[in-house]
C-alpha cells in the first residue's frame, strides 16, 4: 500500500483557541496549567482527526505554544544566558520571554520562516556552546498520542538546518562547527524515541532546497551517518520542501536514511530523478497536495505523479503527502459560512487536504476507479472554474496591456524631488513618524466584532472609530511626532483591509493561519483579475489631515505585500498578478494626493519575503516586484512623498532593489539585530531618505532615551544627517498604549536631543 502520510498540523486551534489561551495566560489571567489543558486538547483533536481522515504517518511534535525552531532551541539547551540558568526543561515563563523579551531582557530575534509569513525565533549560538538534552517534548508528545492510541511519526527540526538558521552571538563563527556538540544531543532523543516505540522519525531539513555549499553538503553527510545507524528499529524520513533540491540531489540520495520527501508543487520536476536514483529500499514521500495555496487539489494531475513513481518503486516504497505541513494552511473550509457554493467548489483548506491525500493515497494502491466518484467530482470543479466569468475581467486585462514604463519612473530624480518636498513639508533634522498602525485594543476590535454582527450600525462604529482617531492625532501634537499617522482603527489587517475592497478578492470568516507565536492572519484569496471600484482610504485620511496643520501619512499596502499575504490564483504567473494588484494601489495614492495628503506610505515588508529562495530565481522577481512597487508610486507630483516600509527580514542581500524602489523615504526594522542592518548599507550608500526602526515593537519593553538615541549615533555613521529619519521598527497595533505612549514621547525626546547635539556641533563633520 502507498500510506497517507501528513508533516504537520495547524497548532491554533479551530477557533483560535491556542492564541486566546496563550494570550490570557500572557496577561497573568490564567495558570499555566490552564494553557497546558488546552494545548492538550488542541493536539488530541488533531490526532484523532487525522487518524480519521485515514492518514497511516500522522505527526507528533508539530504542536508549538510559540515556534518549533524555539522549541528545537529549548530541547538542544541553547538557552542565551541572558534568560537564567536553566537546570531541566524551559518553563512557560521563561519560554514566553525568550520569544518575547521582557522590561530587563530582549527578546530573542525573530525572522521569517523561509518564503512564508511564518516568522521564527532565531537561535543564538556562541562559539562555544554547551548542547544538552533539556526537555524531552519530542518524547512526551509522541508518549501522549500513544496513549490516545494514535502511533505517531515525531517531528523534529534536522541539526544542519537548526544549525543553518540561527545565528552567530560571538563575533561571526561558522555554526556547522558546532555540528560534533550538537549531534550527541540528536543521538539521544532519537534513542529516547526509540525507546517510547516510535518506528519513524520525521526530520526536517527545508534547508536543503537552499544553495549549499561544500562544507554543508558535508555537515549533512556527518550528521546523517551518526543518527542513520542509531538503531535498526530506527527509521528516520528527512524532509525537505519549499523547493527543489536541485544540485543537492546526489548528495541527499546517498545520505543512510529510510525516506525522503520532496515537495512536488513547488518542484514536480525533481520527481524523475529521485525515482530513477534513488538508492533501493528508500522511501520517497511525495508531497503532491499543496500545503501553501488553498485550492483544491486537481487530483487527476497528482495521480499522473504519482503513477510513474508507484510503477517503479512499488507501492510500499511510496508515501502520498502534503507538500510541507499544514501550518501554512487554513483549517477547515466547513467553518465558511458566507462563501458561496461556487467558490467553495474550488477550495481545500488542511482537513479537506487531509482528505485529498489519502484520495491520491487510495488511488495509488487500488487504482483510479477507487475514488471514480472523487476524480469525477474534482474534474467538474475544475472544468467550472476554468470557464467562470468570475475570473476573467477584459477592461482590467486591456489596461495592463497599456501600461508604459514611464508609469514606473518619478517625474524628477530623487535630488530634486527631495528639495521640493522640503519646502512644501518644512520638516526638522531627523523628522519623527511611527510606522502607521496604533494599538488595536480589545475595544477597538470588540466595536468592530459588533458592527460585523449587526449589533451597532455604521454610524455608530465610525463615530468611535472617529474618536479614536481624532485621539490618536491629538496625542502626536501634544508630544511632537512630526509626520503624524491616522492610526488604521478602521483595519482588521493591512492586507485584509484592501482585500475587502478589491474586485478579484474573495476573504474568509475563519480562515486564520499562525503568522508568529499567539499572532494570526486571515489572508484574502485572489482569484480573478484585481481592480478597485472605489477609494479604499480617502475618507479616513482625509478625516485624519482635517484634524492637524502637520502632515498626517496616507497608509497603503503595496502590491507585492499584498501578494504575498494573499492566497494567489495558481492559473497566471505572479507577476501579471502583481501588476494588477499595482494598478489598483496606484489609483489610491493618485485619489490620495488629490484629496491634499503630501506624504504617502506604501508598505512593502514582504518584498524580500518573496525573493526566491534560489539565487538564479532572484533577478527576475526582483524585477517585476521593484517594478510593480513602482507603478504603484510613480503617479504622483514631485512634491509628494513616497514612503515605505519594511521589516523582519534580512535585507543586506537586497540594497540594489530597495534603492530601485526609488521611495522618498524608507523605514526598516533594525533594531532587535542592533543596527545590524547597518552594515549592510556601509558597503552600498543608500541614497534617499531612511529611518532604521531604534525600537522593538515586537515586545512589551519600554526603551529609553539613551539607548535610542546612540542607535541613532551609531546610524549617523552610515548615513549622512540630511537622510536620517527616527521611528520605531514597526507598526504599534500589537501593543498597548501604556507600552506604546512612553515609548514614542522617548523617541520624539531622543530626536530632540540630538538636533540639539548636531546643531551645536554645526560645520562639523557629522
Ligand atoms: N501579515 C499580515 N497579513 N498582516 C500583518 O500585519 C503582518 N505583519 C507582520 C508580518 N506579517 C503580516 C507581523 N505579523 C498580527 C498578525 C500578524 C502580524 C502582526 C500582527 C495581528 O495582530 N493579528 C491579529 C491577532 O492575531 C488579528 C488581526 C485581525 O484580523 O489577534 N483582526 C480582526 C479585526 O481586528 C479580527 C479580530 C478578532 O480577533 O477585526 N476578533 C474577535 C474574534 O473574531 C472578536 C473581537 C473581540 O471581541 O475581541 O474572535
Ligand atoms: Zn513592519
Amino acid at each position: 500500500m502507498a500510506l497517507a502520510t501528513n508533516l504537520g498540523y495547524p497548532r491554533i486551534g479551530v477557533q483560535r483557541g491556542l492564541k486566546k489561551a496563550l494570550e490570557a495566560f500572557w496577561a497573568g489571567k490564567t495558570s499555566s496549567n490552564d494553557l497546558l489543558e488546552t494545548a492538550r486538547a488542541i493536539r488530541k483533536a488533531n490526532w484523532l482527526l487525522q487518524k480519521e481522515a485515514g492518514i497511516a504517518h500522522i505527526p507528533s511534535n508539530d504542536f508549538s505554544f510559540y515556534d518549533h525552531v524555539l522549541d528545537t532551541a529549548c530541547v538542544v539547551g541553547a538557552i542565551p544566558k541572558r534568560f537564567g540558568q536553566v537546570s531541566g526543561s524551559v518553563d512557560l515563563q521563561t519560554y514566553s520571554t525568550m520569544a518575547r523579551g521582557s522590561q530587563s531582557v530582549t527578546a530573542m530575534e525573530m525572522t521569517k520562516w523561509f518564503d512564508t509569513n511564518y516568522h521564527y525565533i532565531v537561535p543564538e549560538l556562541a562559539v562555544n556552546q554547551d548542547f544538552w538534552l533539556a526537555s524531552r517534548k519530542p518524547v512526551e508528545e509522541y508518549l501522549e498520542a500513544k496513549a490516545l492510541g494514535v502511533e505517531t511519526r515525531p517531528v523534529i527540526l534536522g541539526p544542519v538546518s537548526f544549525l543553518l538558521l540561527a545565528k552567530s552571538q560571538d563575533a561571526d563563527f561558522n555554526r556547522l562547527t558546532l555540528l560534533d556538540r550538537l549531534l550527541p544531543v540528536y543521538e539521544e532523543l532519537l534513542a529516547e524515541l526509540v525507546k517510547a516505540g516510535a518506528e519513524w522519525v520525521q526530520m526536517d531539513e527545508p534547508c536543503l532546497v537552499l544553495d549549499l555549499d561544500a562544507a554543508a553538503l558535508s555537515a549533512y553527510k556527518k550528521a546523517y551517518a551518526m543518527l542513520g545507524g542509531i538503531s535498526p528499529k530506527l527509521k528516520i524520513l528527512l524532509t525537505t520542501y519549499f523547493g527543489n533540491l536541485d544540485k543537492n540531489m546526489d548528495a541527499v540520495l546517498k545520505l543512510p536514511v529510510a525516506g525522503l520527501h520532496l515537495d512536488l508543487v513547488r518542484a514536480p520536476e525533481q520527481l524523475a530523478k529521485a525515482v530513477s536514483k534513488a538508492p533501493a529500499k528508500m522511501v520517497l514521500s511525495l508531497g503532491v497536495i499543496d500545503g501553501r495555496n488553498i485550492w483544491r487539489a486537481d487530483l487527476a494531475g497528482a495521480l499522473a505523479l504519482v503513477e510513474p513513481a508507484v510503477k517503479k518503486l512499488g507501492q510500499d516504497r511510496v508515501l502520498i503527502g502534503p507538500s510541507c505541513s499544514f501550518l501554512h494552511s487554513p483549517i477547515d473550509l466547513e467553518a465558511e459560512t458566507k462563501l458561496d457554493r461556487e467558490m467553495k467548489s474550488w477550495l481545500a483548506f488542511a482537513k479537506q487536504k487531509l482528505g485529498e491525500i489519502a484520495a491520491v493515497a487510495r488511488a495509488a494502491s487500488k487504482g483510479r476507479r477507487a475514488v471514480a466518484a472523487a476524480l469525477e467530482d474534482c474534474r467538474k470543479a475544475m472544468r467550472a472554474k476554468k470557464t467562470s466569468p468570475r475570473i476573467v475581467n477584459p477592461a482590467v486585462r486591456k489596461r495592463l496591456a497599456k501600461a508604459t514604463k514611464t508609469m514606473a519612473k518619478r517625474k524628477s530624480p530623487y535630488a530634486k524631488r527631495i528639495k521640493l518636498q522640503n519646502k512644501h513639508l518644512g520638516l526638522p533634522h531627523f523628522p519623527t513618524t511611527t510606522i502607521g498602525s496604533l494599538p488595536q485594543t480589545p475595544e477597538v476590535r470588540a466595536n468592530r466584532a459588533s458592527y460585523k454582527a449587526g449589533r451597532i450600525d455604521r454610524a455608530a462604529y465610525e463615530n468611535f472609530i472617529k474618536e479614536e482617531t481624532k485621539r490618536a492625532v491629538l496625542w502626536q501634537e501634544e508630544i511632537g511626532v512630526d509626520v503624524l499617522v491616522h492610526g488604521e482603527f478602521e483595519r482588521n489587517d493591512m492586507v485584509e483591509y484592501f482585500g475587502e475592497q478589491l474586485k478579484g478578492f474573495a476573504f474568509t470568516e475563519n480562515g486564520w493561519v499562525q503568522s508568529y507565536g499567539s499572532r494570526c492572519v486571515k489572508p484574502p484569496i485572489i482569484y480573478g483579475d484585481v481592480s478597485r471600484p472605489d477609494p479604499m482610504t480617502v475618507r479616513w485620511s482625509r478625516y485624519a489631515q482635517s484634524l492637524s496643520s502637520r502632515p498626517v501619512k496616507g497608509m497603503l499596502t503595496g502590491p507585492v505585500t499584498i501578494l504575498q499575504w494573499s492566497f494567489v490564483r495558481n492559473d497566471q504567473p505572479r507577476s501579471t498578478t502583481c501588476r494588477q494588484v499595482a494598478l489598483a494601489i496606484r489609483d489610491e495614492v493618485v485619489d490620495l494626493e488629490a484629496a491634499g495628503i503630501k506624504v504617502i506610505q506604501i508598505d512593502e515588508p514582504a518584498l524580500r519575503e518573496g525573493l526566491p529562495l534560489r539565487k538564479k530565481d532572484r533577478k527576475s522577481y526582483l524585477k517585476w516586484g521593484v517594478e510593480a512597487f513602482r507603478f504603484s508610486s510613480c503617479g504622483v507630483k514631485d512634491e509628494t512623498q513616497i514612503h515605505t516600509h519594511m521589516c523582519y527580514c534580512e535585507f543586506g542581500d537586497i540594497p540594489e532593489a530597495i534603492a530601485a524602489l526609488d521611495a522618498d523615504v524608507i523605514s526598516m526594522e533594525a533594531s532587535r539585530s542592533k543596527m545590524e542592518l547597518l552594515d549592510s548599507f556601509r558597503k552600498f550608500r543608500y541614497p534617499n531618505g531612511i529611518g532604521p526602526g531604534v525600537y522593538d515593537i515586537h515586545s512589551p519593553r519600554v526603551p529609553s532615551k539613551e539607548e535610542m538615541e546612540s542607535l541613532l549615533m551609531k546610524a549617523l555613521d552610515v548615513f549622512n544627517k540630511e537622510q536620517l529619519w527616527v521611528n520605531p521598527d514597526c507598526g504599534l497595533k500589537t501593543r498597548r498604549w501604556e507600552e506604546v505612549r512612553p515609548s514614542v514621547a522617548a523617541m520624539v525626546a531622543a530626536a530632540k536631543s540630538l538636533r540639539k547635539k548636531i546643531n551645536s556641533h554645526a560645520g562639523a563633520a557629522v
